[in-house]
């Protein structure tokens, strides 16, 4: 597969300012030279330096568009492999015809990620650089742009080996002391409880950064729920900055959920707008507040909404009891009308409750809501401190985790050595298949797949 010469298109779909067309193998200058003519004919293609020409049509012999033309020549290059980059201007008319073109002149088009998967199998990059820069492409925030990129350059894997270095260095005295008991060469097991109990706690607290992984990738879900007719819809509305859901002065008015992204700060958030959770008058809306009830308890963050110039009734106390335990913050809304609701006596003793009183018709206090949003939701990413994004290191390391963890238990309970060295041995291949080392053909698959084309 490694022998063929891939092309593919490495800009996004549609119509842009420029476009890129990439290359990647033996064959690249030789079949970009068929479909593509320097302007100045006779130059030499130098390496590493943009040279103007046109994209050429061998069928027709008619040039189609102005173009750069860049080679870089293997091993320095984003493949390892020989590399041709070719810009011209963005349709994807011009883009389609010359990969058609490059197809004819004998390139393969390249699968999803087939650049990235090439700059892995050639040993330029480990599996976790190459999940960095897909995360890098889909990042979802700023934030987690900055921290995938230093994982592209290396932060991730390093700790990483760290950790599989010092397993080994563990082992293999844990292994000297079995082989040559007499010679002095016993670890003793204060030392390798010590060792063990660092690995375990650096693992625990990359499994740990997965919650905010995750949040940074995918967004916080953040449910807003309460009564009927308290505001969820005019709040959710005023969040998203648009007219997304129909507000009525009727309870009731929304009975499906609606699911909308929105950004603060540099973070991203699952908004959700629902039907209210009182007792339901028709079939649809028994269904909705089923639904409305699911989505609230598997959010990350709530916003219960009370509307503060109504009186407070049975069904606020229950929903406060039901979410006080959860992420909420408390929000009395509609406080530009007179207040009816006693506050005090529904939030009670309770003095870590997040409460905001706002108006969400009038946008009274919305920022602050914000604010607080992003500090109570947003977990604190601290100073250089590894987050993971991808469910498979997650469980990979839970893996190794469980062994040693185990391990620890049977040193600590005193079992023989070889015992324990035989849980702790067992993570060495879990590591290398962390990093790529071992290579696993289905989930090398997977995790391509998930790429463009053209990266
Ligand atoms: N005065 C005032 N009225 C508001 C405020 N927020 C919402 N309302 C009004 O309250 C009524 C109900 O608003 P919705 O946003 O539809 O309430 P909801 O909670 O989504 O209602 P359901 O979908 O029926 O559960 C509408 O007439 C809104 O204009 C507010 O802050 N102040
Ligand atoms: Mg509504």
């Amino acid at each position: 597969m490694l022998e063929d010469t891939i092309i593919a298109i490495s800009t996004p779909f549609g119509s842009g300012g420029l476009g890129i067309v990439r290359l990647s193998g033996k064959k690249s200058l030789l079949i970009a030279k068929k479909i593509f003519k320097p302007k100045k004919t006779k130059a030499k293609i130098p390496p590493l330096h943009p040279i103007l020409g046109y994209l050429f049509n061998p069928e027709q012999k008619e040039c189609f568009d102005k173009a750069y033309l860049t080679y870089f020549p293997s091993p320095h290059t984003y493949t390892r492999e020989d590399l041709v980059e070719i810009s011209c201007h963005g349709s994807p008319v011009i883009l389609e015809e010359l990969v058609r073109l490059g197809i004819k002149a004998g390139a393969r088009h390249a699968n999803p990620g087939e650049f990235t998967l090439r700059a892995y199998l050639n040993g330029r990059i480990d599996i976790i650089q190459a999940e960095a820069i897909n995360d890098i492409i889909q990042a979802a925030s700023y934030k987690q742009a900055k921290i995938s990129f230093k994982q592209l350059e290396g932060s991730l894997s390093k700790k990483i080996s760290t950790l599989r270095n010092q397993i080994i260095h563990l082992l293999s005295q844990i292994e000297a002391s079995i082989e040559f008991p007499e010679e002095g060469l016993r670890i003793s097991s204060k030392q390798t409880l010590k060792t063990m109990e660092s690995v375990i706690l650096t693992i625990k607290k990359l499994i740990g950064s997965y919650h905010l992984g995750k949040i940074l990738s995918e967004g916080l879900t953040l449910a807003i729920t309460g009564s009927s007719n308290v505001g969820k819809s005019t709040l959710f509305n005023k969040l998203l900055e648009k007219e997304r859901a129909i507000v009525t002065p009727y309870p009731g008015t929304t009975r499906d959920y609606l699911k909308e992204k929105i950004k603060i700060k540099n973070s991203v958030f699952n908004l959700i707008d629902m039907a209210g959770l009182d007792t339901p008058v028709h079939p649809a809306d028994k269904e909705g507040i089923q639904i409305g009830k699911k989505l609230a308890s598997r959010a990350e963050g709530v916003l219960l909404l009370f509307d503060g110039s109504r009186r407070e009734t049975l069904t606020d106390y229950r929903l406060l009891k039901k979410f006080k335990d959860k992420n909420t913050i408390l929000l009395f809304n509609k406080i530009d009308l007179p207040q009816k609701m006693n506050k005090k006596k529904l939030k009670g003793q309770d003095k870590n409750l997040q409460t905001l009183e706002i108006s969400a018709l009038k946008g009274t206090n919305l920022e602050k809501l914000k604010e607080k949003i992003y500090e109570f939701f947003v977990p604190d990413q601290k100073q250089g401190e590894e987050v993971i994004f991808h469910l498979r290191q997650k469980l990979l390391l839970e893996e190794i985790l469980g062994y040693l963890i185990k391990g620890h238990l049977c040193l600590k309970e005193g079992f023989p050595e070889e015992v324990y060295v035989e849980e702790i041995r067992k993570a060495i291949p879990l590591i290398g298949q962390l990093t790529g080392e071992i290579r696993a053909d289905d989930i090398i698959k997977d995790i391509f797949s998930r790429f463009c084309v053209g990266k």
